[in-house]
């Protein structure tokens, strides 16, 4: 099995964490730029687009979630779906949701102009993220003992890309209860392996 990610991909940083969570060595981790048209990521993966995972039989796998899926079936334990079904999804969405508009925002700015941002879609997508974290921050998943839950690993994945991406933008607002809950995981490898950089 071998995963073709980057360095501040969220959606990559989904699958990396939850491969490693699962007991995946992933010391074969290819680090490439997607919008670079490598040819290994266009043969795996028409979508040019991170994560893509290859089995050991050569079948590439994508979709952050998908793939969460997969390995779920796949290695059943532990779980990333410990903690109240329902609840769980919802707050995962939530991150989602979050995690979609900031890779909207990067992308307009960095692929189609520096003022994307500011644009009537770039804005919805900005109330998006600052709406969305008020959500989580107003309900934080939590944290028992054990492995982080797809809601966890979404919430501090946005988080972090928040951090990442717009750190100094005005409009960014505190959340002191998702920073503690970044406070609990940060320092299981899976996380501190997989913190995004420039
Ligand atoms: N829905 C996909 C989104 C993956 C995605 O958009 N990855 C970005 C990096 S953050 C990418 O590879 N973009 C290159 C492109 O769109 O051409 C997932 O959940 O994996």
């Amino acid at each position: 099995m071998k995963i073709l990610s980057n360095t501040t991909s969220p959606y990559a940083r989904i699958a990396r964490i939850a491969l490693a969570e699962k007991g995946f060595d992933l010391s074969g981790t290819r680090l490439l730029n997607p919008w670079g048209d490598d040819p290994a990521l266009l043969d795996l993966n028409p979508a040019a687009r991170v994560p893509t995972l290859e089995t050991d039989a050569g079948l590439p796998i994508t979709e952050s979630l998908l793939i969460l899926l997969w390995l779920e079936k796949k290695v059943p334990e532990p779980s990333l779906l410990t903690g109240p079904l329902d609840l769980v999804i919802s707050q995962a969405g939530l991150a989602m949701g979050v995690i979609d508009a900031m890779a909207n925002i990067v992308t307009g700015v960095m692929q189609m102009d520096p003022g994307w941002g500011e644009t009537r879609v770039g804005l919805r997508r900005r109330r998006s993220i600052v709406n969305g974290l008020r959500r989580l921050e107003a309900d934080p998943p939590t944290h028992g003992p054990g492995t982080p839950n797809v809601a966890i690993i979404t919430a501090i994945v946005a988080l972090d890309y928040l951090r990442l991406r717009f750190m100094d933008a005005l409009w960014v607002e505190p959340t002191p209860k998702l920073d503690a809950l970044r406070a609990l995981v940060a320092d299981r490898p899976a996380f501190a392996a997989t913190e995004p950089y420039l």
